[in-house]
């Protein structure tokens, strides 16, 4: 599905711009260039969520049909720039972006935070993978808050043992993989307070969690050092090198759209 307009005379002119979102940076960049005429631009998601956030820009929904997909959708949309600001743990998409980019001979560039890092108090069992966070549960039951999403439960139902409480944006549209599963529906930013609160009700004594990086999304990592809970931290996948910044400045600076102040919102 695509709202994209076909392109008028007066988009010709204009910068077009893919965004690969999913993302509070994806958000905040689609805000600010929403403001700058010289930009047209799309924001891209996978459709993994029923209700993703509408933003002030066109915006489309769905994959584009692996590398070759992405390529051609570049060149029929006459996209000019790609700004990657999809999650650290959407590997494929990253990887197929620098693919289908270089084919298409279309600057890329990510736009990512970097990954939390362990500091005084903390307790991370730092683990590559996840099914390496679920072994790393141990035998002994225990009572684990799981911080990653749907899309991976089902590594931990071979650790019946332990009870389990599960967050996840959607109502489940299946039964979940777990035995003892208690569920929460939220969808994040989340706050120190709301984690404490959670993690204290369910009584977990062990949090999963991937290192997303970003002090937007920390609340867990930190409400965990506070009840100095263990985490099993799961670490970024590998992607292949490619240009990238941490703020939505540098991508507009890459886009040589400076953004002035007033249009900046500060
Ligand atoms: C569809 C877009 C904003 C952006 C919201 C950020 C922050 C909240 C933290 C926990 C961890 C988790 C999960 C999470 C966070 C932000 C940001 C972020 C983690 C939305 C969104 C989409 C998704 C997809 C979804 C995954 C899931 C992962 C939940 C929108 C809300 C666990 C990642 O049910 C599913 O299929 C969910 C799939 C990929 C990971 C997984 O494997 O299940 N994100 N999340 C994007 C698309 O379709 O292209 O619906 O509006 C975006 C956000 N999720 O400010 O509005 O920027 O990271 N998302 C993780 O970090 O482990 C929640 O609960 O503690
Ligand atoms: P992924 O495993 O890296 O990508 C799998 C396939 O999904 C891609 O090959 C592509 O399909 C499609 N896809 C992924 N992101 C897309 C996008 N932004 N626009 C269009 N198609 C996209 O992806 P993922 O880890 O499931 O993440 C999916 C989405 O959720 C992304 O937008 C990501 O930013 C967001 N998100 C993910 C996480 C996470 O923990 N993984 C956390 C927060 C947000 P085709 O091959 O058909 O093109």
């Amino acid at each position: 599905m695509s709202s994209l307009p076909a392109m008028t005379s007066s988009l010709a002119t204009r910068l077009r711009v893919l965004i690969l979102g999913g993302t509070a940076e994806a958000n905040r960049l689609a805000q600010v260039v929403a403001k700058d005429p010289r930009i047209y631009a799309v924001l891209s998601y996978a459709g993994r969520t029923e209700n993703p956030a509408k933003p002030p820009i066109a915006w489309r929904v769905g994959g584009f049909g692996g590398i070759d997909g992405l390529k051609h959708y570049l060149m029929a949309e006459n996209i000019a720039r790609v700004v990657d600001a999809t999650h650290p743990f959407a590997a494929q998409m990253s990887s197929h972006a620098i693919a289908a980019c270089a084919a298409a001979n279309v600057p890329l560039l990510a736009l990512e935070r970097p990954p939390w890092q362990a500091v005084a108090g903390d307790r991370w069992i730092e683990v590559d993978d996840i099914g390496a966070a679920a072994a790393a549960l141990g035998a002994a039951p225990r009572r684990v808050f799981l911080g990653i999403g749907r899309q991976h439960l089902a590594a931990f139902a071979p650790h019946p043992q332990h009870a389990y409480l599960v967050r996840l944006v959607d109502p489940p549209r299946a039964p979940l993989p777990l035995r003892d599963a208690e569920m929460v529906v939220a969808r994040g930013p989340f706050d120190r307070a709301g984690e404490r609160a959670m993690l204290t009700k369910f009584c977990a004594d062990m949090i999963v969690a991937k290192n997303a990086g970003g002090n937007q999304v920390s609340a867990k990592i930190d409400v965990a050092r506070e009840l100095a809970l263990p985490v099993i931290m799961i670490r970024r996948p590998f992607v292949p090198a490619r240009q990238k910044v941490e703020t939505v400045d540098e991508v507009l600076h890459w886009l040589g759209h400076d953004a002035a102040p007033a249009e900046r919102g500060v």
